[in-house]
């Protein structure tokens, strides 16, 4: 039985991760039409099948599905607003990194224009897109994502996180997060070694096994931190700013700047302070939570 034809996509933005989307969505033998503010950018992505608009109304016209992935919030308007009328009816997926107000603003905004909008976070660098690890989150349109699934899954690995548009965001700057203060941690770590004249290449090779074994503990965690109840038997705050401290001192012993572990002994400190030092670690989370968030169970 022939295939079915696959529908037409347009890929507003030409930097790397707009490159990487076109070429597998022209792999997967969907009609590809391609638009970048300024030319010159899309010579490869033609030899290979795409259609190139001459203007952004040309491109938003030739598909209902617009695939925007720009450098900013403010971008994403100052390309959008003025082909708004053109939008209506289609579906915009919006992959530009904002921050989850911004998303609910264009989530907002693209509602009032009749735009079927679905937002996105990319938890991939431009050449991991199409491959296994690279992970795509989605909030917003239900609707977006469940027709357009099978396209956005030729990116990566595609979630969905339900009709507030901004989950999907608060999703990616929480792991972003969580990967820069790892990255940090690394360099704090290379750092001490250096003192030592080791190498970062070969302090690597024991931090990542290290770091990859304690990731894996994060889980036992969870229900301190859900429920409030931070009650241990085993390396208590107290334990822990024993530690900390002592990693302080032979940090400064070693000439090392203290900007990375700080902050962390701040955390701490503050607990201890508040009489919790017989609590977990994990307590530290009451004092970085928004005032507000109630425990969960
Ligand atoms: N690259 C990465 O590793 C990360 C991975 C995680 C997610 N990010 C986000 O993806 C967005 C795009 O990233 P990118 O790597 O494609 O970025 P660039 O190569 O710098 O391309 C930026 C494109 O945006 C266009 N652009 C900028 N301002 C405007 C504007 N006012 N109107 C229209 N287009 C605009 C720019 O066009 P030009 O400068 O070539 O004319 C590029 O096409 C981004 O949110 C990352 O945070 C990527």
């Amino acid at each position: 039985m022939a295939e079915l034809p696959r529908s037409p996509i347009t890929v507003l933005g030409l930097g790397a991760m707009g490159r990487a989307f076109t070429r597998e969505f022209l792999g997967g033998g969907h009609p590809t039409t391609v638009w970048n503010r300024t030319p010159g950018k899309d010579g490869e992505l033609v030899a290979a099948g795409a259609a190139a608009a001459a203007t952004i109304g040309e491109a938003v016209r030739a598909s209902r599905l617009v695939v925007v992935c720009l450098l900013d919030h403010r971008s994403v308007h100052e390309a959008l607003d003025p082909v708004a009328g053109a939008l209506e009816g289609r579906a915009v997926v919006n992959l530009t990194s904002t921050t989850p107000d911004e998303a609910r603003e264009l989530a907002a905004w693209a509602k009032g224009h009749g735009i079927d909008y679905l937002d996105g976070g990319i938890m991939a660098t431009p050449d991991m897109i199409g491959q296994p690890p690279a992970s795509l989150l989605y909030s917003g349109s239900r609707t977006v994502f469940d027709e357009h699934g099978p396209a956005l899954r030729l990116l990566g690995s595609a979630d969905y996180f339900g009709e507030d548009a901004g989950l999907a965001s608060l999703y990616d700057f929480a792991l972003l997060a969580g990967m820069y203060l790892m990255f940090a941690g690394f360099s704090h770590g290379a750092a001490m070694m250096r003192s030592a004249g080791v190498p970062a290449a070969e302090f690597a090779e024991r931090a990542v096994p290290w770091l990859t074994a304690m990731a894996q503990t994060i889980p036992f965690g969870t229900t301190a931190v859900d429920t409030g109840d931070y009650t241990t038997d085993v390396q208590s705050l107290d334990f822990n700013k024993a530690a900390v401290d002592a990693i302080v001192r032979a940090s400064r012993d070693a000439g090392v700047g203290l900007d990375a572990i700080a902050p962390v002994k701040a955390l701490i400190d503050r607990q201890v302070a508040d009489g919790h030092g017989a609590e977990s670690f994990n307590r530290i989370f009451e004092g970085l939570k928004p005032v507000s968030a109630p425990p969960l169970g």
